[in-house]
C-alpha cells in the first residue's frame, strides 16, 4: 500500500513536471502587447502548483484501454487543467468565494485586480478549448469540445455553481447537495475520464466504465474538500480554511464521520469499477486511496 502511494506521487510528481513547461509555453505563444501582465496573470495560477489530479485522470484512463499518442494526451490534459484552474480563479473572485489565498500564493485577483482575474481566467478557458478542437480537427469521432463544454456548462460547472451560489440554504437536502457537488466538481472529472477513454479507443462500455469511476471519485473529492475546509490548515492546504463556515455543506449536514463514511463508500464504488478492467492502470486505484488521506 505504502509503495503503491510512493509510486502514486512519483507519477504525480512526473506529471506534474511534464505538464509545467507544455502550458508555460502555449501561454507565451499568445501574442499580445502593451499589457504584459495579462499574459502573467494567465500563467500565475496555472504554474502555482496544483494535484494535477484532473490531467492524470485524462492520461490514467487513456493508458487504461489503449495505446493512446502522447502528445494527444498531453493537448488532452492541459485542457483538462487549464479548465481547473479557469475555475479556481472564477471561484475566488470576491462575488463568489471571495478567497485570498489559492496554491500558496495570493489568488489572482488579489495578485492583479478582479478585471484582469476575470480576462485571464476567460483565457484560459479559450486556451484550453483551442486545444480541444486541435484534438477534434485530428481525431474523427472524438468530441472532446462538445465533451468538455457540456462538463464547464449550465449541465456541469456552471450550473453546480450558480445552484450553490443562490439556492437557499433551507432548500438544501442531501439531493440538492450531491446536485451541486457532481455538477460543479464531479463533472469536470466524468469528462476527463471519458476523453482519456476516447483518446484509448475505447470500447462503449469502457468508456461507461471509466464515468462510473470519474462520477464516484469527483463527488468523494468534493466531500473531501468539504471535510479539510472545515478541518485542515490553511498553511498546509495552500488556501483559505473555513471558507465554507455557515454554508450547508455534506459537513454541516451530516457532520464529520458520516460525511467521511459517504466518501469511503463512494471510493470503495470507484475501485470497484476498476475491478471490471484488467488492465487498469494501478495508480486509478491509488488515486482513491490518495484523495482519502490527502491534507492538501
Ligand atoms: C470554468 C467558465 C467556468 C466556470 C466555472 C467557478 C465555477 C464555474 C465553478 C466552481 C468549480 C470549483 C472551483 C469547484 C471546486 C472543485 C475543487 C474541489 C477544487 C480543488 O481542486 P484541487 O484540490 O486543487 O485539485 P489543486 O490546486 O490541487 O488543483
Amino acid at each position: 500500500m505504502a509503495d503503491l502511494a510512493g509510486a502514486l506521487s512519483a507519477y504525480l510528481h512526473g506529471l506534474g513536471e511534464r505538464l509545467g513547461p507544455q502550458l508555460q509555453a502555449a501561454v507565451a505563444r499568445l501574442e499580445h502587447a502593451y499589457t504584459p501582465e495579462l499574459l502573467e496573470a494567465v500563467q500565475y495560477t496555472l504554474l502555482a502548483g496544483g494535484k494535477r489530479v484532473r490531467p492524470a485522470v485524462v492520461e490514467l484512463w487513456a493508458q487504461s484501454v489503449g495505446r493512446p499518442r502522447p502528445a494527444e494526451v498531453m493537448a488532452a490534459a492541459m485542457a483538462a487543467e487549464l479548465i481547473h484552474t479557469s475555475s479556481l480563479v472564477l471561484d475566488d473572485l470576491p462575488s463568489m468565494d471571495d478567497a485570498r489565498t489559492r496554491r500558496g500564493r495570493p489568488c489572482c485577483h488579489v495578485r492583479f485586480g478582479v478585471d484582469t482575474a476575470i480576462l485571464a481566467a476567460n483565457a484560459q478557458l479559450m486556451l484550453a478549448f483551442e486545444l480541444l478542437g486541435g484534438l477534434d480537427a485530428g481525431h474523427g469521432g472524438l468530441g472532446a469540445t462538445a465533451l468538455l463544454a457540456d462538463a464547464v456548462g449550465v449541465r456541469g460547472m456552471i450550473g453546480g455553481q450558480h445552484v450553490d451560489l443562490r439556492l437557499p440554504a433551507q432548500q438544501r437536502d442531501l439531493v440538492r447537495l450531491e446536485y451541486i457537488h457532481s455538477h460543479k466538481t464531479g463533472a469536470l472529472f466524468v469528462a476527463c475520464a471519458r476523453l482519456g477513454a476516447r483518446l484509448g479507443e475505447a470500447s462503449a462500455g469502457e468508456e461507461e466504465l471509466a464515468a462510473h469511476y470519474a462520477r464516484n471519485l469527483g463527488l468523494a473529492f468534493q466531500i473531501k474538500d468539504d471535510l479539510l475546509d472545515a478541518t485542515g490548515h490553511a498553511a498546509e492546504m495552500g488556501k483559505d480554511a473555513r471558507q465554507d463556515r455557515g454554508k450547508p455543506t455534506f459537513v454541516a449536514c451530516l457532520g464529520y464521520a458520516e460525511s467521511e463514511e459517504i466518501m469511503r463508500r463512494l471510493l470503495d464504488t470507484a475501485r470497484a469499477a476498476l475491478d471490471r478492467l484488467p488492465a487498469a492502470s494501478a495508480h486509478l486505484r491509488s488515486l482513491c486511496d490518495y484523495l482519502a488521506a490527502r491534507r492538501s
